[in-house]
């Protein structure tokens, strides 16, 4: 039997980041995705592909997870873009009623170019109403920073300390990513559990972020938690997938790339 992988996130229409790359992940890892949207972007070719932002009303995005929840066993999910303290409130609640055993919460605070007014509008309720209900959280620097409240990441020291307090103040696992942002050579992400820090590494196959490489990293743990894994398994085999993703690359329109999960084979 096919395990099912639940995404939680928003449209992002080109196919780059959120609820598509998520299913295009699930199903590179075998596992059967199904997705409740919380919002529509629409990037702007007319303005420099800022983000135009539609949210889902809060009843469509409940009858999206009582649709997915009747119809498969779902035990994993995966939590992406929320945007609004309105649908923050509507996914709290259904995680409250269902509490699955696996709750993997990438932080969208911010992502690229969209308005950071508009982002810290919906960080306060992502911290006091989905953190405290997510089992696994996949900071990148910026997200990592608000979380820890620390005042610098510039190493992978810092990182390691964000990672550490981040778990503290949520008693969740924490994957923080360096990304592009630490200098080196190498992508740093740091794992930490409570007992276990490991430094997860691979060659940074340039210096410009990738768009949807976060959603890919969530979405990858996502799947490998349904079906079994470890959290640092999952952790390990999301940061290859990530990375081979990153290699199989599409170029577009856009100033930046996107990831493409298609070459990776396990
Ligand atoms: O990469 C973060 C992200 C997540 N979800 C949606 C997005 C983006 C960035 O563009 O549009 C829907």
């Amino acid at each position: 039997m096919t395990h099912v992988a639940l995404t939680i996130a928003g449209s992002e229409a080109t196919g780059g980041a959120g609820a598509q790359t998520d299913l295009k992940t699930f199903h590179q890892l075998d596992t059967f995705g199904c997705a409740a949207l919380t919002c529509i972007v629409s990037m702007d070719p007319k303005d420099n592909w800022n983000h135009r932002f539609v949210p889902v009303e809060p009843q469509v995005i409940a009858d999206q997870i009582e649709a997915c929840t009747g119809v498969h066993d779902i035990d994993t999910v995966k939590i992406g873009m929320l945007g609004s303290p309105a649908t923050i409130d509507t996914v709290a609640a259904a995680l409250a009623e269902h509490s699955f055993a696996n709750v993997v919460l990438d932080p969208v605070l911010i992502c690229k170019g969209q308005e950071f007014g508009h982002a810290l509008d919906t960080d306060n309720a992502l911290k006091e109403k989905i953190l405290p209900r997510a089992t696994f959280v996949t900071p990148n620097h910026f997200e990592a920073l608000a979380l820890s409240g620390m005042d610098a990441i510039e190493s992978v020291e810092d990182l390691t300390e964000a990672a550490r307090r981040i778990h503290e103040a949520y008693d969740v696992v924490v994957l923080a990513k360096g990304g592009v942002v630490l200098e080196g050579p190498d992508a740093v992400d740091v794992f930490y559990d409570g007992e276990q820090t490991v430094e997860l590494r691979s060659p940074k196959t340039g210096e410009d972020r990738i768009h949807g490489a976060g959603c890919t990293l969530a979405a990858a743990v996502t799947a490998e938690l349904a079906k079994g894994a470890t959290p640092l398994e999952a952790a390990r085999t999301a940061k290859a997938v990530v990375d081979s993703s990153i290699q199989h690359r599409q170029s577009s329109h856009l100033p930046f790339d996107a990831v493409y999960q298609r070459g990776y084979q396990g």
